[in-house]
């Protein structure tokens, strides 16, 4: 059965006001830097709460929805995954990670210690769903690729609301689901790390990709 409908229109911008806005937009999300090294500064009540609602409105497979966002503020928990990322990543970096993969992060300065995973207020773990909450029958459709999406949208609304992030994916993550208790058909997908750069924070001076480079007109 077909939903009902509502209409919908978009707003009637000018030629001008549409080229300011998408500038403005531009502008504001090329400011936007993952950030390692965050400040304990709190975050001000309700704007992660915005921020989610802002991911949850991402397009999705069949409108299924395939996501959780699982909040952590405790300490407890925090340190007890950056115990378990970090014994993760010490493999990696120690024997799982090819020396070319090394080699370029080098420039990125990453290594195993993971400390913004105690010292950021909060952490974001995004989950993807295999399946509805109801059970395997409920199929949901593209979830990468929705997720995917969903997480881009909040990491751009984190970045609006002044918030700094880190996209941080452990691997394997599976340990994830068993700190936060997750059932099994909630699959970690990304943790993101939130806060405020700490005091003298430095970011690499890396470059992004012209339009020349990142576009193909035909
Ligand atoms: N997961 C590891 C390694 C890592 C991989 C990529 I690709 C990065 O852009 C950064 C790090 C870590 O978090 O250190």
């Amino acid at each position: 059965m077909p939903l009902p409908t509502v209409p919908y229109s978009v707003p009637d911008l000018s030629a001008g006001e549409s080229l300011a806005r998408a500038q403005a937009f531009y502008e504001r999300l090329n400011h936007r830097r993952t950030v390692r090294e965050f400040s304990a500064r709190p975050i001000p009540e309700g704007v992660l709460e915005q921020c989610i609602l802002a991911a949850g409105t991402a397009p999705s497979g069949a409108h299924k929805q395939p996501w959780r966002f699982v909040v952590v503020r405790d300490p407890i928990v925090k340190r007890a995954i950056r115990e378990a990322a970090e014994k993760e990543e010490h493999d990696n970096y120690e024997w799982r990670m090819s020396e070319a993969w090394k080699r370029d992060l080098e420039p990125l300065g990453t290594d195993e210690h993971k400390p913004f995973l105690e010292v950021a207020p909060a952490l974001i773990v995004v989950m993807a769903l295999k399946h509805g909450d109801e059970g395997p029958e409920a199929l949901h459709y593209y979830v990468q690729e929705s997720v995917g999406i969903a997480c881009g949208l909040l990491i751009a609304a984190l970045h609006t609301a002044g918030l700094a992030t880190l996209t941080h994916t452990p691997s394997p993550m599976g340990f994830l689901q068993k700190v936060l208790e997750r059932p099994a058909h909630e699959r970690p997908f990304v943790l993101l790390p939130v806060g405020y750069p700490a005091k003298g924070c430095q970011v690499p001076d890396l470059h992004r990709k012209s339009l020349g480079e990142l576009s193909v007109w035909l």
